[in-house]
């Protein structure tokens, strides 16, 4: 029974294991946009760091028009510029794997200055059409969204109506690509009246699902349990023999 009672404990450690270890997930992007222009406002702005700019988008520093960036100070990007439309997409694009999950992930928050806004976001692949498997949308704001598995070029998300007073909240896409690829993010704005909603804190991690290094732990706990079986066996063929 001490085999038992150690193979099941064994058992135990390695479900656990592979139950609450967080997947390997690994930041590639991030962007607050704090340091942006030296911290100071800058209308259709478009010496981003991190981004390439289509139309007019506006670089805003807490308190500039009244408007407060995420966690209360430092800069965010109003999508729609003077005037829009505009939209920012990451100048890097990001590989991935098959067994690996990918995420987009950016805070948000209507005008701040009375006006219901669009905007739109989404990811353009690289290298060609791949696979979007399990996407799903994630908001603070609305809850989450599963949308279909299919193969295309882009994964796109439009026309999302962001109310003038709704806090800075985050809004995450995640996928897991059926294929090797890679892709640019992007985040942009149809409307053009100089007031848009605010981006802030964009970023993109790629995690594997689950780890291999998981996957093996499972197999030897598989293995353990074969093995303690096997023992058992022996122990109650001797002793009936006894
Ligand atoms: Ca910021
Ligand atoms: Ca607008």
């Amino acid at each position: 029974m001490c085999i038992m009672r150690f193979s099941l404990a064994t058992i135990t450690l390695v479900m656990s294991c592979a139950l609450t270890s967080p997947a390997n997930a690994t930041v590639v992007f991030s962007d607050n946009f704090n340091s942006q222009n030296g911290g100071v406002t800058a209308l259709n702005y478009s010496g981003f760091s991190n981004f390439s700019t289509t139309g007019n988008v506006d670089l805003v520093a807490t308190p500039d028009f009244g408007i407060t960036c995420a966690g209360g100070s430092g800069s965010c990007v109003d999508l729609d510029g003077s005037p829009g439309p505009g939209e920012i997409q990451t100048l890097a694009s990001f590989s991935f794997n098959p067994w690996e999950r990918v995420s987009f992930s950016f805070d948000v928050s209507g005008s701040q200055r009375g006006t219901l806004e669009d905007f739109n976001f989404g990811v353009r692949t690289a290298g060609g059409p791949i696979a979007f498997n399990n996407v799903k949308v994630s908001t603070a704001a609305f809850g989450n969204f599963n949308f279909a598995n299919n193969v295309t070029s882009s994964r796109n998300f439009t026309g999302l109506g962001w109310a003038s007073g709704q806090p800075f909240g985050n809004v995450t896409l995640r996928f897991d690509p059926g294929t090797a690829g890679s892709f640019r993010a992007y985040l942009g704005s149809g409307s053009a009246d100089n007031i848009g909603v605010l981006i802030d804190n964009v970023s993109i991690d790629v995690a594997a699902v689950p780890e291999p290094a998981t996957w093996m732990m499972l197999l030897a706990g598989f293995g353990l349990v074969g093995a303690a079986l096997r023992r058992r066996g022996s122990a109650l063929t001797q002793r009936q023999l006894i």
